[in-house]
């Protein structure tokens, strides 16, 4: 009987030891890595879904066209991922450019950032700065469904489905950066959100903050600014759901972002938004975090 239970102890054990830590660090940027299990989730927003968070946060009706990229919802299922805990921020970027001379963005001094914004997202810069930072890292851009995932989190235990924003189904501007945080009042309509934008405020854009400065938009994996602060380049080209990515319906250039920024509003903070953009694209609202195989 003793010599049946000790192999299994042994080999019990040597599978423990290769299961990959569930926080990880990056030694090449020093970035916190955290373990996303693998799993399955709904991606994309069904139209009833719309419907119910467009009257829970008062956003117009005739943003609705805006979400209808976000369908067929359907069954994504993921290995396992590390996702970096924070976005890469000013300081890590500036660690890339020393060391590989590769561009500044421009709203930068040169080759250093903007005072005080060390801690900062950086913004400004391209999918291909991206993938240059990432390729430096030893990292890879998320995929889409892994950030959606990341951001959501699995359906809840009684089978409702993933979560709207990372802190739960419940709009509320004062929990990330956001346009309507800067604002003070929800914008909801585009002659207030211009109003807002053209402000006294333009001088200081961007408007990014530290990483990590709003710990209630946890998501359910522990990431933070997944909503706002700086959209986040994914690695795929922005495609339809539901349809073969031929060569006809995809403009090969238009990259997928995710999670809004310090210049949206609700409808662009929730998880399942999409908003592609040229990869070539440089603006002071897009940045990227960076994911790696286990
Ligand atoms: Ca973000």
């Amino acid at each position: 009987m003793f010599l049946i239970v000790m192999p299994s102890v042994c080999c019990l054990e040597a599978a423990d030891e290769a299961e990959p830590p569930k926080i990880a660090n990056n030694k090449k940027d020093s970035a916190e890595m955290i373990l996303i299990p693998g799993g399955s989730f709904l991606m994309g927003t069904a139209a009833e879904e719309v419907d119910s968070q467009f009257s829970d946060t008062g956003l117009p009706n005739d943003w609705k066209k805006h979400t209808e990229d976000e369908r067929p919802r359907h069954k994504q299922t993921l290995k396992p991922f590390y996702i970096y805990k924070y976005e890469v921020t000013n300081a890590q970027y500036k660690a890339f450019i020393d060391a590989t001379g590769h561009r500044t963005p421009k709203h930068w001094n040169g080759t250093d950032f903007p005072t005080d914004k060390r801690k900062h997202p950086v913004v400004e810069v391209s999918w291909d700065d991206a993938l240059a930072y990432c390729q430096w890292a030893g990292t890879r851009l998320p995929k889409e469904a892994e950030w959606e995932y990341a951001a959501r989190g699995p359906a809840s235990e009684d089978g409702k489905p993933s979560r709207v924003f990372p802190w739960g189904n419940e709009w509320d501007r004062r929990l990330s950066n956001n346009a309507s945080l800067h604002a003070g009042k929800e914008l909801v309509n585009g002659p207030d959100w211009k109003a807002w934008y053209e402000g006294d405020h333009k001088r200081k854009f961007p408007l990014t903050t530290p990483v990590g400065l709003f710990p209630q938009a946890v998501s359910p994996f522990g990431v933070h600014d997944m909503a706002g602060n700086a959209w986040e380049w994914c690695e795929e080209l922005q495609v339809p759901y539901g349809k073969p990515k031929n060569k006809d319906e995809a403009n090969k250039t238009m990259r997928s972002r995710r999670g809004g920024s310090w210049a949206n509003v609700a409808l662009h903070i929730r998880s399942a938004d999409r908003q592609s953009a040229t990869q070539t694209d440089l603006n002071i609202y897009t940045g990227f975090r960076c994911a790696k195989n286990p």
